[in-house]
């Protein structure tokens, strides 16, 4: 059967989502089913199983999930938990029940230990103490990885997970509070530079190293590996470069041309010291991320202006 027919894409109106639907089109596959949360609540166990038993999909892509920046995850761990948890659940037992024979389940990198060796191989899952500011949502990420895993085994159905680094581009969430660091920085920089401001306040000490994707990287990893035959329970995807908060900040003031300074407020939190994926994996499969973050600020700067021109910024 060729599992790309009939792809539902779980999520297609989220920032990760909404690029895998983009890269089905660019690869002249049939357009994927999608159900928009108002159609579909995955919280609802019943309305999921009816759903997925109705369209009975050739493959899933579980993009769908209540994601959030540092400050989101650290203010609602439960919320994060039993979410994330439920739509996981909801999704990967009713795509078995259903006999859908792929799917494909997104992580992230904070599934990882706090104190993971860097970069972070896959085999580090499960070592040590996770980061307590998004605990919440990386047991939930852990349990639909290992549903995953074991209905493979159990089962026979190719269900597997990609765990990618912190993404930003197209669509992203631009929250004061809850968005994730890097769109955050662009808001700031953004609003400091029209009101023509002296300086910028971040969070934490800005030491932290964080990798970044661009989530046209990502949606090009994950169509890949669903024409993968016989993939990783679960792979890391990332760019491989890393940056402290600070760097990024300077890299970002940069990209939207603010001369604001930079100043941190320590009481917020840094949250995990470091989360570079080791990548050596995907790679000898085959993959490459293509869009630099020079490259990615760019682009992402140019679609923040233009989606506050329009009203349409999400968050
Ligand atoms: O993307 P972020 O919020 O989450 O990055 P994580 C947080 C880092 O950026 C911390 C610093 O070191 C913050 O102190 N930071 C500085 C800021 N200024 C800001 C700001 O204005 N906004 C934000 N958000 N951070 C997330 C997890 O961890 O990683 C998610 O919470 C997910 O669940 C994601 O796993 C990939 O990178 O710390």
């Amino acid at each position: 059967m060729n599992t790309l027919s009939n792809i539902y894409v779980a999520g297609h109106c989220g920032m990760v989502g909404a690029a895998v639907v983009r890269e089905i089109v660019r690869l002249g596959l049939p357009p994927p089913l999608t159900a928009t949360h108002a159609e579909l609540d995955l919280l609802d166990q019943a309305a999921t199983r009816a759903f997925i038993a109705r369209h009975r999909p050739t493959c899933i892509v579980l993009a769908a999930a209540r994601v959030g920046g540092i400050e989101a995850n650290r203010s609602a761990l439960g919320t994060f938990l039993y979410e994330n948890l439920m739509i996981a659940a909801n999704v990967i037992h009713a795509a078995y029940e259903a006999g859908v024979p792929r799917l494909l389940f997104l992580g992230s990198s904070c599934i990882y230990p706090r104190l993971a060796p860097q970069p972070i191989p896959e085999s580090a899952l499960l070592t040590g103490p996770l980061e307590p500011t998004n605990e919440g949502y990386a047991l939930a990420k852990i349990a639909g990885l290992k549903l995953c895993q074991f209905y493979r085994k159990q089962h026979g159905l190719l269900y597997h997970s990609a765990m990618p680094t912190n993404l930003y581009g197209t669509g992203d969430n631009y929250h004061p509070e809850h968005s994730h660091v890097l769109p955050s920085l662009i808001r700031k920089f953004e609003a400091a530079r029209l009101a023509g401001a002296q300086e910028v306040t971040l969070w934490g000490t800005g030491a932290p190293l964080r990798e970044f994707l661009h989530v046209d990287d990502l949606a090009r990893a994950l169509m890949f590996l669903l024409r993968t035959e016989n993939p990783p329970d679960w792979v890391n995807v990332g760019s491989g470069e890393e940056f402290t908060i600070r760097q990024l900040a300077e890299q970002v003031r940069a990209a939207v041309g603010a001369a604001a300074e930079l100043r941190f407020d320590p009481s917020m939190p840094d949250g995990a010291p470091r989360k570079l994926c080791d990548t050596a994996l995907i790679r000898s499969l085959g993959w490459q991320p293509q869009i630099t973050l020079a490259e990615g600020l760019r682009r992402t700067v140019a679609e923040y202006r233009a989606e506050a021109a329009a009203g349409v910024l999400r968050g």
